[in-house]
Order: structure tokens, then C-alpha cells, then sequence
């Protein structure tokens, strides 16, 4: 089984040589079949130059660049739909996730299980430098999503999560441009009927560089997605589910083809 590993990258070059050098290794370490995709969007640091020279020592190493329009989830869905893989992974190009993790992940895809999706908030997890503000902010969001459709996963809104295939065809057409993408692709996996398991992991702040998320403008993005997603769920009678359709009958009454 072939991993795909989307980084999404905006002027990440005082980070990206690393957090590609180590996911590589601890990939080929764990003999883990993988092509890594970092999708540059549009930087205008070295990230792409940097990342050009890595791939004649990285074999498994990909550059995409995203030809616009430009954002998070326009670079992730560039990635992800240029991806080989039997599954792709979401991996944060400032090593704030864990290549071990991401290894982890993989054994639970072997398991059987559709996506695999980490918690920062179960026990065994392990948070470092997670900025204040933020983290009451995720909390809550976290606790309104869970609530609203009645799951008991507590850290939907973290990118850094693993689909296999099916689920990436399944979770089409994907419509975020932005942050919101890290909540559309898992609660859509939920909602649309995939199996999932939930395994602690750790996450640390960036070391270096500077966080690119705008969280005023990003909340009204989020809301759109998951209120979209909570019509989608009550409302759309299993159209969309993997299921299949639920057809009308001439009572008008709706039964699963
Ligand atoms: N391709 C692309 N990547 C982005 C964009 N914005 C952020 N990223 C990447 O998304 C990841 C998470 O961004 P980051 O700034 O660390 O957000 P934070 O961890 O929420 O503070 C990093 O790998 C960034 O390089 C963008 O517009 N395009
Ligand atoms: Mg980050």
C-alpha cells in the first residue's frame, strides 16, 4: 500500500530540508511505501528551491506547485488529487506533527480502517508550546462540532490525518480554499459513512517561521463549512452517502438502492 504525504508549504525554508529529511527517513526506516508531495504555493522564500535540491537525494520527494488560486486547502486538494497513493496523509511542512505518528497512522490503515485521524486531546498525547489564545479557541470549536453532530472525536479541526483512496474520491468535490479544509475532509469521511479510529498524538509549536493562520479571517470559513456539512448531514436523505443513493419510490418515500 502506497502512502501519498501532502505538505502544503508557504515560505517554509528554514523548515521544510528538515521536516522532509526526517519524514523520509522514519518512512524508509518503518519500510513504509511512500511518495512525499510538498505543494508550494506561490512562496517567495527558497522553499521551492530548497526543495528542487532535495529530490536528487530523496527519491521519494515530489515538488508540485499549485498554480492558483492560492490558499491552505487549494494546495492540499492540488496535492491530494495528484497524489498516487492507496492513501494520502495531510503533514504539516514545520514539523509540528510527528513522523512517527504518521507511521502509526499507516499501521492502522493496514489494520483495515478507512482513515486514521490523531488526537492532541486523549490520553497519550502529548501537546508542547500550543499558544493560549489558540487553544481556547480549539477547544471550543472542537466541543461545538462534536456536539452538533454527535460524535465523540475532540480534535476534528487538526490537519494532519490519513484517507485512504476511497475516501479521497468519496469526500469529492471538496470546496474549501482555505484552513477550512482541515474540518471539511474528516467530518465529510464521518458524515458520508467511512470507518475511522482515533490514536493520541503529538503536536509542537513551529521552531522556526511564522504561523500563517488568520484566524479573523478564517472563522466565518469555518462555520460555512460546518454548517454546509450539518445540512448536508440531516437533510440531503443519504444522497451523498457511501452507501449509495437512496432512491424515491413512486410513494415518494426513499429506500436504499
Ligand atoms: N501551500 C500552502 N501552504 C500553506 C498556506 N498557508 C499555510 N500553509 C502551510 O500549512 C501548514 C500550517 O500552517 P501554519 O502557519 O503552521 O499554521 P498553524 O500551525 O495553524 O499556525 C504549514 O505547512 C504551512 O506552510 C498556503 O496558503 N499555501
Ligand atoms: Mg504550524
Amino acid at each position: 500500500m502506497l502512502l501519498s504525504v501532502v505538505i502544503p508549504a508557504r515560505d517554509e525554508q528554514d523548515c521544510i530540508e528538515s521536516t522532509v529529511r526526517e519524514l523520509a527517513a522514519e518512512l524508509a526506516a518503518a519500510n513504509v511505501p511512500h511518495e512525499i508531495l510538498v505543494v508550494d504555493d506561490a512562496s517567495v522564500d527558497d522553499t521551492a528551491a530548497t526543495v528542487n535540491r532535495l529530490t536528487s537525494s530523496i527519491p521519494s520527494l515530489r515538488l508540485l506547485r499549485n498554480p492558483g488560486p492560492h490558499g491552505f486547502g487549494c494546495a492540499v486538494t492540488f496535492g491530494i488529487r495528484s497524489s498516487r497513493g492507496d492513501a494520502a496523509a495531510v503533514f504539516m511542512a514545520d514539523l509540528s506533527d510527528s513522523p512517527k505518528d504518521l507511521v502509526l497512522y499507516y499501521r492502522k490503515l493496514q489494520e483495515g480502517y478507512e482513515c486514521v485521524f490523531g488526537s492532541r486531546f486523549i490520553k497519550g498525547s502529548h501537546l508542547i508550546d500550543y499558544p493560549a489564545h489558540k487553544l481556547i479557541l480549539n477547544r471550543f470549536a472542537n466541543r461545538f462540532i462534536a456536539i452538533i453532530f454527535g460524535i465523540r472525536y475532540n480534535d476534528v479541526t487538526n490537519a494532519f490525518k490519513c484517507y485512504r483512496r476511497e475516501v479521497i474520491e468519496g469526500i469529492e468535490p471538496l470546496l474549501s480554499k482555505h484552513y477550512n479544509l482541515t474540518v471539511e475532509m474528516p467530518l465529510k469521511a464521518i458524515i458520508r459513512g467511512y470507518s475511522y479510529t482515533v490514536v493520541p498524538i503529538s503536536w509542537r509549536n513551529r521552531q522556526t517561521g511564522v504561523s500563517k493562520l488568520r484566524l479573523k479571517e478564517m472563522g466565518s470559513r469555518y462555520l460555512f463549512i460546518v454548517l454546509y456539512l450539518w445540512l448536508e448531514k440531516h437533510l440531503s436523505r443519504g444522497d451523498y452517502h457511501r452507501s449509495g443513493l437512496q432512491a424515491p419510490t413512486r410513494e415518494g418515500r426513499s429506500q436504499r438502492a
